[in-house]
């Protein structure tokens, strides 16, 4: 109990610390790459293609190169007498770096430009003129596969039709055996739309060839460095303790800062040409058009019932429009992501799951968004046709959910589609939930506005999700295993660095993994500085993403904790003068069992350490420690969403919502918190307004804050935030993952809340986002607005 209260002084394990990186975002003097300058740099800027497929017929670039201030244009012509026109993606395609050939999307890079400054750069790419010729475009994958399509990748030898891959997983015998026992069959065909990560600050990078000691530094906004670095060192010829890759401060990047773009690689090869620094800063057009989309995928989902409500079989198929290049950021065995990680919390007996993925003339998308890859759209689809079978079979939505729940006793569970969770407590969650929104008299006060023509309408969403990619034998990116890393150094005066592989971008890492170390070693935290993104000076990590910092690099951070402790241990054994078999630890300090009194504190240890270590001892208090996690953490949440529908205008309103989180031990309940709240908007945002779209010709509709819309304060609802905690049997202080959790069990909380508000009127389904006239077409014209147009013509 005293070693608890401590533990909040000292900023352990469970305290609300104030974030210490915020002391410089607030006052503006965060670092980003944009701030950024070295002496003698150069400005890199990039010619976009304005049609989403065409031939490139020619590009001139004289006018370009006659402008004052202009060092270098590269065409993909002259990329390609290096062998650099393309490059390999995280899933084993290629992707232009810039076209040669071809123009496969709108806004591919077809030419760019380094200048003394980046005004004279745009000009001069607004001097380039190329000459395309039109070829038909492919915007969805109904046309991608319809007879006749034009073939996008005509690039690659051996592909003759858009189809990149068709992929399945479960067992389809048993499957279909379930489908026969039921009593009935629930179906729902639904889009998940295109959405972008969209962080305020976009893409960009400075690359510095150092032709005098060879050396390559690469300033760059990346969620994964250490991947980085060792990709650069496989396609380029520079060996790889040559290349130092240096993630500064990032303005979030929510899955965009994962993929390596073309930018980077341009701006790398130009400061090598030129052998002077050059800068690529992406502008927000360049970045909502050409970089990291997420989602565009349809399914067909089937659900086999029995009339007392037990699930008995699942199906699924689903169609993933991966944009012009399969450039998904994913685990290598998964060829749609975990998509699979559907029905992980309910307990169904057979499951089946079909696959297929195609080219379509839009940037490459599937980069997940905030979402371990594919998980989102797995939990959105679940959730949907969770509710719509509940409907089906006339049951109340909660009552279903719990007769399916997997039960806190049947762990560790072997879910429908094979993987193996360990915890949780599904049921007390949603107990948890339905209380706080008290949910028997919402389902009253329902009954009653109804009579009064209002339209009110609770949904839930209820999910368990896989974070924490790693496990080596199961995870690997580009053959690089999932693991990660963390350093620790104590110096004498009892003062840390810890360095870890990963790379926060405002999760707040700088803060939580201190909180780690002092509960380990009982140091205060303001006492341990976190330095995270130098490739240099970390250890090798697969960096941040899929939510896996805490279920992996934290991990790490206790481990390495662990094994100074280990250390000090037998220094405190030297400085007591006891065998370490006598020595007893609290927190933050050694003692002698059988005289408890006497003891040294952990500053103590690192100080003798330097200057007064036992005979033989190896000086120093140094350690590294790398985690292969023995499985992925499953957190469990519960959101609940009440809204009103004006049945007049389609206007929806949000009246509450309530979030029931389980990530097992909370490190900071405050930063977890904020972590729910910022997810809890993504979610909201994307059921409601958010959406890239593509017009038949594949212009990007949404390539600006007018179009593609970000909730402010004013439109955000207000969340009531509820915990349990269950901890994690194998992470070495019980976390889970968290930071995905809300983005992406949120957005089925919105939208069935307002089916559940509509249904009575007959309608079945609305894609996202649920804009008001979408709404109030389906209210009074169709029941079904499902498998949303992703063509919008201006008609
Ligand atoms: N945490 C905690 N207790 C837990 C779990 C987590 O205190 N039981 C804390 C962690 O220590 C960390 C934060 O919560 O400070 C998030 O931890 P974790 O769930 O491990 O997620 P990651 O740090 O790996 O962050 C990645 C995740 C992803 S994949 C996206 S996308 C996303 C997200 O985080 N992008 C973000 N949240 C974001 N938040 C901000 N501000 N900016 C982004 O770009
Ligand atoms: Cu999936 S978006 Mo986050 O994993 O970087």
């Amino acid at each position: 109990m005293t070693q608890a209260k401590d533990e909040i002084k000292i900023g352990g394990l469970g305290a609300s610390r104030k974030r210490v990186e915020d002391n410089r975002f607030i006052r503006g003097k965060g670092r980003y790459v944009d701030d950024i300058v070295l002496p003698g740099m150069l400005h890199m800027e990039i010619l976009r293609s304005p049609l989403a497929h065409a031939r490139i017929v020619s590009i001139d670039t004289s006018k370009a190169w006659a402008i004052p201030g202009v060092r270098l244009v590269l065409t993909g012509e002259m990329m390609a007498t290096r062998n650099l026109a393309w490059m390999p993606t995280l899933s084993y395609d290629t992707q232009a770096v810039l076209a040669t050939d071809k123009v496969r999307f709108q806004g591919q890079e077809v030419a760019c430009v380094v200048a003394d400054d980046p005004y004279i750069a745009k000009d001069a790419c607004e001097a380039i003129v190329v000459e395309y010729e039109a070829l038909p475009v492919i915007v969805n994958p109904t046309q991608a596969v319809a007879q006749g399509a034009p073939l996008i990748r005509d690039d690659k030898d051996n592909q003759h039709d858009n189809v990149i891959y068709n992929w399945e997983v479960g067992d389809k015998e048993a499957t279909d055996r379930a489908f026969a026992q039921a009593d009935r069959v629930s179906k729902l065909e639904l889009h998940y739309p295109r959405s972008h990560p969209s962080p305020i600050e976009c893409c960009g990078s400075i690359a510095d060839f150092d032709r005098s000691t060879s050396k390559l530094t690469v300033y760059m906004t990346s969620q994964a460095p250490h991947v980085i670095r060792a990709a650069v060192a496989l396609v380029s010829e520079l060996p790889e303790h040559m290349i130092r890759i240096i993630s500064p401060d990032l303005g979030g990047g929510f899955g965009n800062k994962v993929p390596i773009y073309p930018g980077y690689v341009m701006s790398i090869l130009a400061s090598i040409l030129l052998e002077r620094p050059v800068k690529w800063i992406e502008d927000k057009t360049g970045n909502l058009i050409s970089t990291g989309f997420a989602r565009d995928v349809y399914l067909k989902g089937e659900l086999a019932l029995r009339n007392d409500g037990k699930i008995l079989g699942v199906r699924m198929h689903t169609d993933a429009d991966h944009g012009a290049f399969f450039s998904d950021a994913q685990p290598s065995k998964f060829k749609i992501g975990l998509m699979h990680s559907a029905f992980s919390c309910y307990d169904i007996p057979a499951a089946h799951l079909t696959a297929q993925g195609v080219y379509t003339n839009k940037a490459p998308g599937g980069v997940a968004y905030r979402c371990s890859f594919r998980v989102t759209e797995a939990m959105y689809f679940q959730e949907r046709m969770v509710q719509a079978a509940a409907d089906d079979l006339g049951m109340d939505q909660a009552e279903f959910r719990r007769r399916n729940f997997v039960r806190d006793d049947d762990f560790p569970h072997r879910t429908p589609f094979g993987f193996l969770t360990d915890s949780g407590q599904y049921g007390k969650c949603l107990d948890v939930g339905l209380e706080a929104i008290g949910y028997a008299d919402f389902l009253r006060e329902k009954e009653e506005a109804k009579k009064r023509g209002r339209l009110l309408g609770i949904g839930i969403s209820t999910m368990t999700e896989p974070l924490g990619a790693g496990n080596s034998r199961e995870y690997d990116i580009l053959g690089m295993k999932m693991f990660d890393s963390a350093q620790l150094r104590v110096h004498m005066t009892g003062k840390a660095i810890l360095r870890t592989g990963a790379k926060t971008q405002g999760q707040g890492h700088e803060t939580t993994w201190a909180q780690i170390v002092a509960h380990e070693l009982g140091m205060p935290a303001e006492d341990i500085l976190v330095e995270e993104g130098d490739t240099d000076n970390t250890p090798f990590g697969l960096g941040t993403y899929a939510s896996r910092s805490t279920p992996v690099a934290g991990a790490a951070v206790a481990m390495v904790s662990r094994k100074i402790r280990a250390k000090a241990r037998k220094i405190a054994a030297h400085l007591l003068e006891v065998s370490e078999e006598d020595i007893e630890w609290e927190l933050g300090r050694f003692y002698i069992r059988s005289s408890p009194e006497r003891g040294v504190s952990i500053q103590e240890c690192a100080m003798a350490a330097y200057s007064n270590m036992p005979d033989g001892m190896e000086p120093g208090l140094e350690n590294v420690a790398y985690y292969d996690p023995p499985n992925l953490t499953w957190p469990f949440a519960c959101y609940i969403a009440t809204v009103e529908v004006d049945p007049v205008t389609g206007v929806w309103d949000v009246l509450r919502v309530v979030a029931v989180d389980d990530c097992g031990v909370r490190i900071n309940p405050m930063v977890v918190e904020g972590q729910i709240m910022g997810g809890l908007t993504e979610a909201y945002a994307m059921a409601s307004m958010q959406f890239i779209t593509f017009d038949a010709q594949g212009n990007c509709v949404g390539s600006n804050y007018m179009d593609y819309l970000l909730p402010t304060a004013w439109e955000t609802p207000g969340y009531e935030l509820h915990e349990v905690v269950t901890p994690c049997p194998h992470h070495p202080i019980g976390a889970k993952g968290i930071g995905e959790c809300a983005t992406v069990g949120g957005p089925a909380a919105f939208v069935n809340a307002v089916m559940d508000a509509v249904k009575d009127t007959g309608v079945r389904n609305i894609d996202m986002p649920l804009l008001p006239d979408r709404v109030y077409e389906a209210l009074t014209k169709r029941h079904d607005v499902s498998g949303a147009p992703p063509v919008k013509t201006d008609d």
